[in-house]
């Protein structure tokens, strides 16, 4: 059974000086920097719209790095009766992930630096014939406000970095990967009082950007197939879940 406490993270003015708190302090806010300058850029042309189901359009990008398929993967999709804090929230915090997320075999966090940012350790399912994939990431969530007015922009990254307690071990292979969920609550005909706020009136219009190496070769076609069919297929169980979650429950602003 989850324990369902709210996640801590205060309101960020989007100043960017940093308060080092910790070693990786700086990473994480040019990282956060960067994903935000990013997501508000259009679709542009190299960019192909690889799948689309209601609400969800995913594009990519394709790249090759020294022969290895580095694609982009950007996805948008509005989700009806969930705050961005609830999206976000569930999927920061392990206590969910393997209740949402099919391609894991494991997922370990192996430090904490601050109440908002964590260091997982992951192991990947196999998909044959390439070798078993782990990775080892920071992950960071974060509420910013940009006005009194508006509902706050929340984020989480998740960034490769190194760690002692992950050694790469062969045979598994190490990805990098550097991931970004940013989501905007939108209210739909907002009642006059904020408490009479409900499910039907909110919604979520989040942003998805995936760059992930596989860290060593893997056949193109092949790869570029799997994620083709697994991007969707994961924000769709997930956003389901998030729904499934939160229906009965008091909504989280
Ligand atoms: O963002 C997601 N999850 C977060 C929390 O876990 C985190 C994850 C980052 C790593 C994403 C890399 C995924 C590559 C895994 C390779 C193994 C795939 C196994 C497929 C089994 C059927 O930010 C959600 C991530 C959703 C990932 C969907 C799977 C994408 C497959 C990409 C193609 C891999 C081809 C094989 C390469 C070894």
């Amino acid at each position: 059974k989850i324990n369902d406490a709210a996640v801590v993270s205060t309101p960020n003015d989007g100043n960017t000086s940093v308060n080092r708190k910790h070693r990786l302090a700086y990473d994480v806010e040019r990282v956060v920097q960067e994903h935000l300058t990013y997501v508000r850029e259009e679709i542009s042309d190299g960019w192909d719209l690889i799948h689309q189901e209601g609400e969800m359009k995913v594009y990519r990008r394709e790249v090759e790095e020294n022969g290895i398929v580095v694609d982009p993967l950007k996805i948008f999709h509005s989700i009806k009766g969930v705050t961005g804090h609830e999206i976000c929230h569930y999927f920061w915090d392990y206590r969910y992930r393997m209740e949402w997320e099919t391609t894991l075999d494991s997922t370990k966090i192996i430090e904490v630096l601050e109440p908002d940012t964590v260091i997982f350790f992951q192991m990947h399912k196999r998909v044959w014939p390439a070798a078993q994939r782990d990775s080892c990431f920071w992950s960071h969530i974060r509420c910013i406000s940009n006005s009194e007015e508006d509902q706050p922009t929340w984020l989480v990254v998740n960034y490769t970095t190194p760690h002692h307690l992950a050694p790469i071990k062969s045979p598994h292979v190490r990805l990098v990967a550097n991931v970004a969920l940013i989501c905007e609550t939108i209210i739909n005909e907002p009642p006059l009082n904020i408490q009479d706020i409900k499910r039907e009136n909110i919604e979520c219009k989040l942003t998805y950007v995936a760059f992930v190496n596989p860290g060593g070769w893997v056949p193109s076609a092949a790869l570029r197939s799997v994620a083709k069919r697994e991007y969707p297929r994961f924000l769709k169980r997930f956003t389901s879940y998030v729904l499934e979650q939160t229906r009965d429950k008091p909504i989280l602003f």
